[in-house]
């Protein structure tokens, strides 16, 4: 080597190798980069279009499967609106630090790459430039302190404020792998329980002038679950021995889809939320007829014994007769819900046989056991099930 500049080891035989691959991985990242910057956009243009209409579609297996999409991007509640912003707010600011490095540093890397011709002379080293230690020193300072502004102002916007009148209050209790969601209602000495129901969460609209946030108070029976409907609020956990809490407020009719977002088991992909909002009168509707007993349809009376003498009612509870259990969904409405198990399959006859007689066909290791009873006598319990309006 001519010069006395190699101070740094950097021209050598095998440090050319170093050098060969250190360009080979800057450029290589840089354009893993830009690819990752094309998929988000290419998914983007491709993603579904917004909310899901404000009309019941017939559930098949595949318009389930469709609307697992998990929309991020489209927001449809206040505080999900919030997080929206704060993501795409640093999203951009990535991409610009993200150019901002990787541009020049390709540009650099390919302009002044070592060449034949070289004389092998070490350029001059310049150490200690005060003005760019300062201005690559303030610079992040003064990102990171707005980035921490920002996010502090968006978790106030987001904190719960007390609840308006209108409010409706749902404890949601996550099971391996369903949700269990008790209606309560609040007057001076607390709150008191209204009714239950599994897997799909009813909400109202809100009016010009009448807000009716919806307040959760999330619990878990057993191992750590977390309820997460993204287009209405951010992911809050259900953990044991605690109550946590938190609030949206739809702003479109329609149904919504969560999925659990903490892994609890082996059925954990299989634990999905289902959220309709719809206009007052419909939801008034469906919480007079939760709140009655079950009907008593005497042609399935020989199902509806089968139900009451087998361990059906271990698990289960079915509101007007002695079924009490509380392991598995309450089944007292069964048939106003439109989907089984969570979400994951249509609450139709061929169905909900299938689910009778072997549930772990459609969720395997899940906690009902197949009952092992005769074709007939399942026959039966499932023309009483589908008596439960
Ligand atoms: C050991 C407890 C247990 C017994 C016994 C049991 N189940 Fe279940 N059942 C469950 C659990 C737990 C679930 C929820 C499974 C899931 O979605 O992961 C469930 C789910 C269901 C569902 C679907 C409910 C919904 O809304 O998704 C129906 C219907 C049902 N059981 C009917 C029955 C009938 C009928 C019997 C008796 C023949 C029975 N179960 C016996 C625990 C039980
Ligand atoms: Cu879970």
């Amino acid at each position: 080597m001519i010069g006395t500049a190699n101070t740094w080891g950097i021209i050598g035989k095998s440090s050319m190798l170093r050098l060969v691959l250190a360009r080979f991985f800057a450029i290589g990242s840089f354009l893993i980069g830009i690819f990752a910057i094309g998929l988000f956009a290419i998914g983007w243009s491709f993603a579904t279009p917004l909310h899901a209409a404000d009309s019941d579609p017939v559930e098949t297996l595949e318009s389930l499967e469709t609307d697992r999409n998990m929309r991020v991007f489209e927001p449809e509640s206040p505080n999900s609106t919030t997080i929206a912003e704060v993501t795409y707010l640093l999203i951009g600011i990535q991409a610009v630090i993200f150019l901002l490095v990787g541009i020049p540093l390709c540009i650099i890397l390919c302009r002044y790459r070592h060449r034949k011709a070289d004389d092998g002379i070490e350029p001059p080293q310049v150490y200690g430039s005060n003005p760019i230690e300062v201005a690559w020193t303030v610079g992040p300072a003064i990102t990171v302190f707005v980035i921490f502004l920002v996010t502090t102002r968006s978790i106030y916007e987001i904190r719960a404020a007390p609840a308006p009148p209108e409010a409706v209050h749902v404890r949601v209790v996550g099971h391996q792998w369903w949700w269990e969601y008790e209606y309560l209602e609040k007057n001076e000495s607390g709150y008191t329980s209204l009714f239950t129901t599994a897997n799909e969460m009813r909400v109202p609209l809100s009016e010009e002038g009448t807000p009716r946030p919806v307040y959760l108070d999330l619990e878990s029976a057993d191992v750590m679950h977390s309820f997460w409907v993204p287009q209405l609020a951010g992911k809050t956990d259900l953990i044991p021995g605690r109550v946590n809490h938190m609030w949206f407020q739809p702003e479109h009719a329609g149904w919504y889809t969560g999925q659990c977002a903490e892994y609890c088991g082996t059925q954990h992909a299989h634990m999905w939320l289902r959220v309709k909002a719809e206009n007052k009168e419909d939801f008034d509707k469906w919480v007079a007829n939760e709140r009655k007993d079950a009907v008593t349809d005497p042609t399935v009376a020989a199902g509806r014994t089968l139900f009451l003498t087998n361990a059906c009612v271990n698990c289960h509870t079915i509101k007007g007769t002695p079924a009490r259990g509380q392991v598995g969904p309450d089944l007292t409405h069964l048939m106003t819900r439109k989907t089984l198990a969570s979400g994951i399959i249509p609450n139709t006859k061929k169905y909900l046989l299938q689910w009778l007689r072997d549930p772990d066909s459609i969720k395997p290791g899940c906690n009902m056991p197949q009952m092992k009873l005769t074709d007939d006598d399942y026959n039966k319990i499932l023309d009483y099930l589908l008596t439960l309006k």
